[in-house]
């Protein structure tokens, strides 16, 4: 039985409290034993909004549902794996990780790896990656190192040195991450009581596609869902390794968090896809800021560019989703993440230098 169900039952009022993070969650489902060390921020828990505005954009009865994951600790998905990558490196003896990252995923590493008292050191692509995300790994007490170069680079340094020298790496070709990762897909049926028709998702290195589809079909053979979702991937055009089929030498989109050429789980993401009979696409950066005005000023939702890639590619297919089907959208970071790109992108008025004296707002106002 859901835990707030339970408690209801008991004729207790649920708290926020009562969540204790993921992995004691769904302990039975995860590679963890009494002696691992729970190093938790209690992420996970994410609601999943409805989203009538997109729907009626795609009519015949269709639902859409937003899987916020902006709203975990750190304010993007990456602290689902993080959890489980951290406290298996604890568990292991390790006293330092390492990542390469286009943002997300260093920000997570040094928040629980700081909580779990390891050093934490993350190579970023210099000057492409979001402020806030920067922001936060500095302020977790991250080592951060800024090369010049891409992601793909820096992440085939970070696994030399991890090869080299006494380090753990927490990038998802650490199997922990996904494992954490795929509790996303828990939830989801969880809240739906059924998994949804379509999954719609923002693919990079594809992690998180591969993570959603191993936790449906987890769920699924535990009968705890019926059906399977068809897995919707979609990348940014100017980085489409996955829709092209070959990698991309020089990746290039708005939408930095995905700014990715060379895919490290790309196995399992064409494997998610023809297993689900879905399909991948690509969408462009004028699309990706389309979804992203909409989702914020229709449906008050804050998202980064990156995840409004999962949106933006249900409306470019909107003619090909089933009547009355389900469709979750992943949103997979915090709009908050990257505030120079909503403040040059959006449709809103904005006076500035106005005289402080109520004559003139009146005016400026209309009246
Ligand atoms: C907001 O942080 O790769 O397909 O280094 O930050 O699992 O890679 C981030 C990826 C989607 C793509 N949305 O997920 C990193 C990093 C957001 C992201 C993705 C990322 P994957």
């Amino acid at each position: 039985m859901p835990l707030l169900q339970a408690l209801r039952r008991l004729g207790q009022r649920p708290t926020m409290q009562d969540w204790p993070g993921l992995i004691e969650a769904y302990r039975p489902w995860l590679p963890v034993s009494a002696k691992t060390p729970v190093i938790t921020l209690r992420e996970g828990a994410t609601p999943l909004i409805p989203a009538p505005a997109i729907a009626e954009r795609i009519g015949r009865g269709v639902s859409v549902f937003l899987k916020y994951d902006g709203l975990n600790p750190t304010g993007s998905f990456k602290d689902r794996g993080m959890t489980m990558a951290i406290s298996k490196a604890k568990e292991a003896g390790s006293e330092a990780v390492i990542c390469a990252s286009t943002g997300n995923t260093s920000a997570a590493a040094a928040a629980y790896a700081r909580r779990g008292g390891m050093r934490a050191f993350v190579l970023i692509p210099d000057g492409y990656v979001a402020q806030g995300k920067l922001a936060q790994a500095l302020l977790y007490g991250a080592e951060v190192l800024a090369v010049k170069g891409n992601f793909d680079r820096a992440l085939a340094i970070v696994r030399e040195v991890a090869d080299r020298y006494p380090i753990t790496l927490v990038n998802s070709l650490n199997p922990y991450r996904l494992q954490g990762q795929k509790t996303a897909a828990f939830e989801v049926v969880d809240a739906l009581g059924e998994a949804p028709d379509w999954l719609c998702i923002p693919m990079g290195n594809a992690g998180n596609i591969s993570a959603y589809w191993m936790g449906f079909k987890e769920y699924q053979q535990a009968g705890n869902c019926q059906k399977l979702p068809r897995m919707m991937g979609f990348q940014a055009a100017g980085s489409a390794p996955l829709v092209l089929g070959e990698t991309v030498e020089h990746p290039d989109t708005i939408a930095t968090a995905i700014r990715i050429g060379n895919p490290v789980n790309r196995d399992n993401a064409i494997k998610a896809r023809e297993e689900s009979k879905g399909d991948f696409m690509a969408v462009t950066d004028a699309e990706i800021i389309e979804a992203y005005k909409l989702l914020g000023s229709a449906e008050g939702v804050f998202c980064e560019p990156a995840s409004a890639a999962s949106v933006a590619g249900l409306l470019k297919r909107h003619g090909e989703v089933p009547a009355g089907a389900r469709v979750v959208c992943v949103l997979t970071g915090n709009g908050l993440k990257d505030p120079a790109t909503a403040i040059e992108h959006n449709d809103s008025t904005f006076h500035t230098g106005l005289e402080a004296d109520t004559n003139t707002v009146a005016r400026v106002m209309g009246f």
